[in-house]
Formats: C-alpha cells, structure tokens, sequence
C-alpha cells in the first residue's frame, strides 16, 4: 500500500470505502495518488498481468496496447439505468429501474467480486483545480486499466483528496468487472445519492465513470437543480489572423466528428486562422455575471476514436497519440507500432488485429475495431487551447448541433433565435454508429446528442434549455450542420475534416454580424457567396446537393419530428409545434 497523507481525512469516503471493501472483499486497496512513481508502479504491473501490452518504445514512447474482452468494445445502451425513486424522473428515453431493488441486486452481484484483487480508489477532480465549475468524484475499481485511463481522462489523485477536504461532496463510482459476462454487465446511475454502480464491462464510457456517468448523466441532473447545462459538447477557439477569439461548443452524436472538429488544422486558403481545442467530448456551461455563457472541459485527456484519424485528416491527434497514450482494440504492426483502417497507408505485412491474432487482408474484417481508440492526455495535443485550464472557462458565442444523415439536413443552418435553436437540437437525428453496441447506420432521434447520456427527464431537459435562456442577457447563437450527406453513389458530398473551416468561418461571420443570410422554411442559410470556397475541389452540382432543402425530405422529417415529440410528451411544450407548423406553412408556400 502505499503512503497516504490525508485519504483518512475525509470521513464519508473513508467510510465509503470501508463498506464498498466488506463488500467486495478486495486482497488489496491501493489508494491512488497519480504521482509519476504511481504511474511506473501501475504500468508495470499492468505488463506482467497482460492487461497492457508495451508497444516499440523507440516509435511510441510511452505507448501501451489494451485488448479488451471482444464481447466488450462499446458502450452498452440497453444496459445502462437511470434509477430514480419515480420513474418520471428518468422519463421517456432511458431505462429505468427501482433504486432500492438495483442495490440488492447489485450487491448480491459485486459481493465477494473483488476476492483476490486490488481494489484503487480513485479520486479525481472534473473541471479545472480552483474553479467554480469543478466537481469531485471518487471511482473504486478492480481494473487497472481503468485506473491507468482515469489518471490521463481525469486530475487524479491527491488534488482530489486536497479539495475534497474534510466534509467536501464527491461522486461515488464503484464499479467492478466482475467476469465480464454480459448477462452479469449493468451500468446504474442513481442521482439522488449522486452514485454510479458499474458492473461487468471494462470498456469507455462503461467503465471510466468519470465521462459519460457522472459528467453527463449524473452532472446533468446536478445542473438542473443548480441552474447550468452538462453537455456532449466540444469546445473550440477560433482565432482570427487579427488575434480575436471566438470560442463554440458543439454537439454531435458519438463517433460524428467532435475530436475532429476540435483539433481542426486549417486549410491553406485560411493562412492565420487557428484553432484552439478547449475540449473534445463534455462541457460544462453556466451562465456568468455578463449574462453570457461560460464553459469548461470537465475532462483532462481525449479517449478518442482510432479510425479514420490520419495525417491527413487529423494531424493534431496523430500528434498527440506519439507519446504516452493507451491504445485500446488497434491493431499492431509486425514492429510494434499502431495500425488503424483510414490511418492513411496500406496495412503493413505481418499485421496483428485487434484480437490478437494475424490478420487476413482478405478477411473482409477491420484489423482495429471500429471503435478503438486513444486515451491520451490534453497537454500532448499541439493545439490545446492556453483557456483550457482557466478556471473561469471561456464564452460561448456560437452552439452547433450537428448529426450524421446520408440526407435531408443541409451542410450549414442558422436559428433565429434561442428558441427555435433549441428545436434545431431537440429534432435532431443522426445515423448510429460503433461507438454503442447494436446495429449501425440506422437514423434515430438523439436530441442534443444527449439521448444515450441525459441523466433525468428528456422533456425537463427540454424546458431547462429554455429556461437558461431567461438568464442569458447575451445568448450564443444557434446553428445545426451536417458533415455526412451522401450523394446517390453513398459518397460523401462534403470533404469535410479541415475543410469545415469554411463552414466555422461562416459562423464566426454571422456571430460578428459581418455576413448575411438566406432566409429558408427550415432555417437561415449562407448566401452562395458567403461560403469561401478558395482552393477546394468541389463541384458545383456537390456543393447545390449539400447544401439543398429538399420540401419533400423536409415535410416527412417534420412528421417524424412530430411523431418523436409527441412520444416524448414533448409536444405540449407548445414551442415546438408552433415551429413545426411554421415549417409546414412555409414550406408549403415555397412550393
Ligand atoms: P466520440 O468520442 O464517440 O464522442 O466521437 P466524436 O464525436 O469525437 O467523433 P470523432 O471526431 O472521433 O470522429 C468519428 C469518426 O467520424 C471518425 O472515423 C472520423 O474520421 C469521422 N469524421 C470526423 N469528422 C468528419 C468529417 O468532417 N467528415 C467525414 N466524412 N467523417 C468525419
Ligand atoms: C462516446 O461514445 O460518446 C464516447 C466514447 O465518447 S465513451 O467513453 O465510450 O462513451
Ligand atoms: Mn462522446
């Protein structure tokens, strides 16, 4: 074990962890501290038990390789609860189940579980140390690799334990791999007691209960009862050859471009613009003194998808996935080294898989998982913005909700205002992807991007959305965008990647109020000239199908955003069906 100056001051966690050890009967605990020394300890042990292997030191330094159990590679919806005393209170969209019956029968589960393993505790701190925004969590874990991947996603350790003090509130994670069996896997949020069991998965956003558990599902909860928003956003800076910053948040749906567009590298027409990643993944925003809102990336590192990501189209996160960085589900080379589909080369001979076998190229199966990922720390990424660790967090002058659809939602829109941004967010739709188990590719209704991810009622968190805005003297504007539309052939239309620039630069024009707009039944559109277009290749015809509204598509996208709200009980927020009316109307006129 190892030294502790003050884990025994705070008395509920020391409790806390008492109990969570009668229960689970670990041989060991080891109090996590995230000192350097820990983290050689851990990493060591984590190669002698297998859990990581060490990949070619002189390539990748620092770089280890997780294979996790291959009935364990996403995170699993249809498992994860939302346990409120009312089921209300979980409302329309999660899965609910009884509080005090999800403890029975997850203690009947985890008792004894961690027999003859070690049990970390794993404080650590959301939001940058100092700021009013942060808050404390405190995950117990019989994995290693999640303890290894918290002291990168999170500030971990002994800062926590400082904060904490001696009376402080904290998230209680417990979670416990148990055998991994998915008949025995439950990820449970009980957001009254501000806890989060997580049994039988060791995987992302099952496991490493910082993200997705308590910094959205338990977090949004937190922030409607104290009046701000948890979001599945990114964060940007968009600096301006002039020297002025804009900062945007964006929501899009897992696996639909956020640690992209958070690392954007302009393209060459844009000489002096930069951008600057505040996040990639979460944001936390309230509303500030100025009545503008403010927000800070809750996490520490990026646990991003593999695939796909290339010199080419992501240059800032090959950069940051050099050095010290866990690699979960990718495939290694002959030398040691990672390989991913879409990283940009021909897959080198003698190529292991993701499983750990060698790989066929005739196959016809991926060599890295489609969902395999990096976990690397925020200060290994070239651009990261100098705000990131403000603890004030940055303004917010533009929100953008984007999704993936093959069709019917064009390249770029504006909202008129708050509210109709909010149906913007609360109608969108997006294609699933490998980032959840089940099936890919289909289009479901995921507003905010928050359907797999908001803690309580979705038609409260409607209304909380609207409400912040009685708050906001200075509100961001609104705007939804669509990188994926295919054309007949199931080609991209979009180049997308860097090439979004010019659809942020948009943006920041209609924030500054130095561009126009087409008004649309749908929404506001750049004028053709108004997108700057200089040295990309695309046709006319490609970029007309881009950015088309189709009143056929249209009219039957409203009925199924109809269809949604009122499944939801969403459409007595009178709001929404005025707009949709509106829309009929509009479009109807238009021919
Ligand atoms: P999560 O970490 O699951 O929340 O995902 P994310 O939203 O951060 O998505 P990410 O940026 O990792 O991108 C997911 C996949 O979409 C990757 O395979 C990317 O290569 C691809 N992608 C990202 N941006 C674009 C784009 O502009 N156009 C196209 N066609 N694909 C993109
Ligand atoms: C997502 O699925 O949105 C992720 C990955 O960011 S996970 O941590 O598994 O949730
Ligand atoms: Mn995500």
């Amino acid at each position: 074990m190892t030294k502790q100056s003050n884990r025994g001051k705070n008395r509920a966690l020391a409790q806390w962890v008492a109990e969570a050890a009668q229960l689970t009967k670990p041989d060991r605990i080891v109090w996590c501290d995230g000192s350097e020394e820990e983290k050689r300890r851990l990493t060591q042990e984590a190669i002698a038990s297998g859990v990581l292997i060490a990949l070619n030191q002189a390539k990748r330094p620092g770089c280890y390789l997780h294979r996790s159990n291959p009935n364990d590679v996403a995170r699993s919806e249809h498992l994860t609860f939302i346990c409120t005393p009312d089921k209300d209170d979980a409302g329309p969209t999660n899965n609910w189940a009884p509080p005090e019956e999800t403890y029975a029968k997850l203690r009947g589960w985890l008792a004894g579980a961690m027999r003859g393993r070690t049990m970390y505790v794993v404080p650590y701190v959301m939001g940058p140390l100092k700021s009013p925004f942060s808050k404390v969590g405190v995950e117990l874990t019989d994995s290693l690799y999640v303890a290894l991947n918290m002291r990168i996603m999170t500030r971990m350790g002994q800062a926590a334990l400082d904060l904490l003090g001696d009376g402080g509130e904290f998230n209680r994670g417990l979670h416990s791999i148990l055998d991994l069996d998915p008949e025995r896997r439950l990820i449970c949020h009980f957001p009254q007691d501000n806890a989060v069991w997580s049994v039988g998965s060791g995987y992302g956003g099952n496991a490493l209960l910082s993200k997705k558990c308590f910094a959205l599902r338990i977090a949004s909860y937190l922030g409607r009862a104290e009046g701000w928003l948890a979001e599945h956003m990114l964060i940007l800076g968009l600096e301006s050859p002039q020297g002025e910053t804009t900062y945007i948040a964006a929501a899009f749906p897992s696996a639909c471009g956020k640690t992209n567009l958070a690392m954007l590298l302009p393209p060459p027409a844009f000489k002096g613009w930069k951008v600057h990643t505040v996040g990639d993944d979460i944001a936390w925003l309230r509303v500030g003194p100025d009545g503008r809102l403010w927000a800070v990336n809750p996490e520490y590192g990026f646990f991003g998808v593999a695939p796909g990501t290339s010199t080419r189209s992501n240059p800032n996160a090959m950069k940051t996935v050099e050095h010290d960085t866990i690699f979960t589900n990718v495939a290694v080379t002959a030398e040691g080294d990672v390989w991913w589909e879409g990283m940009g080369f021909d897959p080198p001979k003698g190529l292991i898989d993701w499983r750990g076998q060698l790989w066929d190229p005739n196959s016809g199966k991926p060599a890295a998982h489609p969902n395999s990922r990096f976990t690397a720390p925020m200060t290994n990424n070239p651009v990261l913005s100098p705000k990131a660790e403000d603890p004030q967090g940055v303004p917010i002058s533009a929100i953008i909700f984007g999704g993936r659809r093959a069709s019917t939602v064009p390249l770029v829109m504006e909202a008129s205002d708050w509210s109709q941004g909010v149906f913007f967010g609360a109608s969108m739709g997006s294609e699933t992807t490998a980032a959840a188990t089940g099936q890919v590719g289909v289009v479901r209704r995921d507003p905010m991007a928050m359907l797999p991810f908001c803690g309580y009622n979705m038609v409260k968190y409607f209304e909380h959305w609207h409400q912040i805005a009685s708050r906001l003297r200075n509100p961001p504007r609104i705007f939804q965008v669509n990188w994926f539309r295919k054309d007949r052939e199931g080609a991209f239309l979009w180049p997308g990647y860097s090439e979004n620039m010019r659809v942020l630069k948009w943006i920041v024009d209609r924030v500054k109020g130095r561009v126009g707009a087409e008004q649309t039944p749908i929404g506001l559109v750049p004028r053709k000239e108004d997108i700057n277009l200089d040295g990309l290749e695309i046709s006319a015809e490609q970029l007309r199908q881009a950015t088309s509204i189709d009143p056929d598509e249209w009219r039957a996208e409203l009925d199924q955003i109809e269809e949604y709200f009122k499944k939801l009980g969403a459409d007595r927020l009178s709001d929404f069906q005025v707009r949709i009316e509106k829309a009929r109307t509009a479009l109807a006129k238009s021919g």
